[in-house]
């Protein structure tokens, strides 16, 4: 039998700092209902709120100079499965988890899809990856996949795409997550408009075979692997490209895919505007695609994005229903602690932006009374919402503060007896 955190231990744990929570729930609840807040409406929202966690998160990550793993790592999809719901029974924030093909290859996916629910688990988005060669694969994606040169090499990566459709589909999926490591590291090493035409007619081939109810999330990314251009860029690529390929295509944003100092919340405003907005991978970063823990740089940033977002959902954005997921390596924790800490900063953006006074914003926005509106714009993020996330975490089921009873529970240590240590895939390294 596989350990799982036993609920008795989660209601023990909320049991001895009940009485504290209560009061300093009680204590917010009275400020925010000074400035016509009514905290459980506030709650109640995020308690609804969902993230996605990334299969390949769960694992310990790694640099292209060195991986670390830990002990009782997941050694594949079903191990991988168990974290992802551990990371849910304590924070109740990630129903679901993303897989990654064919990283999370099994034979039989009924008894995937049936592990999962058992697990109170399910499936978001699936990740294609072309970006790597595969031991079994006929032709390299050396020099790219979707836009590569050859037509047999595009075929091949349009043939992945569409068998992560039919898997997805036996796990009940609705999006196909599309990131390809094609570019060029040297200036005329390809031509940028022809590169670009070989990727639309790659996608085109796969939006088409969409299911009804699927939609295909592009991801762009500035830089790296390829270091001078790469064929998905940026949000405008995107955006070119989810318009060329019609109503099932949506921009996908990454907090680490943009140039230093861009104004992401302003891309997240224009993609929405654009009603292309597929949701987001949250990640933190200082230098480039850092992929640090989400809020752990730049919290503000965040607070930004959501601003944006609860500003379209309040105003009824049409076509407005972006999915959220985390994307980010673990290199120096605990990945189950690192990503119930970002699903926990990722509530935290969403209920301080759920505290702006959108109308008291907006007369100030035309009033041209700049201080004012700063003012307004940031009481949000200067509160201290931590009771409102612990307490639709109890009401939820979920532990009060997660991480302790984490480490009470001592699941690692039990994993590491049951999980011995095997040669890795490379899942890992993101
Ligand atoms: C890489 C990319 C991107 C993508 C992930 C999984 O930078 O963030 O989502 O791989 O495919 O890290
Ligand atoms: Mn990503
Ligand atoms: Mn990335």
């Amino acid at each position: 039998m596989s350990y799982r955190i036993p609920e008795s231990l989660i209601g023990e744990a909320n049991a001895k700092i009940a009485a504290a929570h209560d009061e300093d729930y009680e204590a917010l609840g009275l400020r925010l209902k000074r400035s016509g807040v009514d905290i459980d409406a506030v709650a109640a929202k995020v308690a609804a709120f969902a993230l996605a966690v990334p299969t390949w998160g769960v694992g310990t990550g790694g640099t292209r100079f060195a991986r670390f793993p830990g002990p009782g790592e997941p050694r594949g999809i079903f191990d991988k499965l168990e974290d992802c719901a551990t990371i849910h029974q304590l924070t109740r924030a990630t129903p679901t988890c993303s897989p990654h093909f064919p990283w999370d290859k099994v034979s039989d996916y009924r008894e995937l899809a049936e592990r999962a629910k058992s697990l109170g688990v399910g499936f978001d988005a699936v990740n294609s990856n072309t970006f790597q060669d595969q031991p079994d694969q006929k032709l390299s994606y050396k020099f790219g996949s979707l836009s590569h040169s050859e037509k047999a090499v595009r075929d091949q990566a349009v043939a992945h795409n569409l068998e992560c459709i039919e898997i997805g589909e036996k796990l009940a999926s609705k999006a196909l997550t599309v990131w390809i490591a094609d570019g060029s590291n040297f200036p005329g090493q390809s031509n940028l408009n022809r590169v670009f035409d070989w990727y639309l007619e790659s996608l085109a081939v796969i939006t088409a075979r969409l299911p009804a109810s699927w939609r295909v999330f592009l991801e762009h990314k500035l830089c790296e692997p390829a270091f001078y251009s790469t064929v998905i860029s940026d949000w405008g690529t995107s955006l070119t490209a989810a318009e060329a390929l019609g109503p099932k295509a949506y921009c996908l944003v990454d907090l680490g895919h943009h140039a230093p100092n861009v104004n992401i919340e302003q891309i997240v405003a224009r993609l929405i505007r654009a009603g292309r907005l597929a949701g987001f991978h949250f990640n933190d970063s200082k230098y480039g695609d850092d992929d640090l823990d989400t809020g752990s740089i730049d919290p503000f940033r965040l607070y930004r994005v959501f601003n944006e977002l609860v500003d379209a959902s309040a105003r009824g954005a049409a076509g407005f229903d972006p999915a959220y997921m985390l994307d980010q390596s673990h290199n120096v924790t605990d990945p189950i602690e690192s990503l119930m800490a970002s699903a926990m900063e990722v509530q935290r953006a969403y209920a301080q932006a759920l505290l702006i006074d959108r109308a008291a914003l907006e007369a100030a926005q035309d009033a041209n009374d700049v201080m004012l509106a700063h003012r307004i714009f940031k009481a949000g993020f200067v509160t201290d919402v931590s009771p409102i996330l612990a307490e639709a975490r109890r009401r939820g089921g979920g532990a009060i503060d997660p991480i302790p009873v984490y480490r009470t529970s001592k699941y690692r240590s039990h994993k590491a007896k049951e999980r011995p240590a095997v040669a890795r895939s490379s899942s890992g390294i993101i």
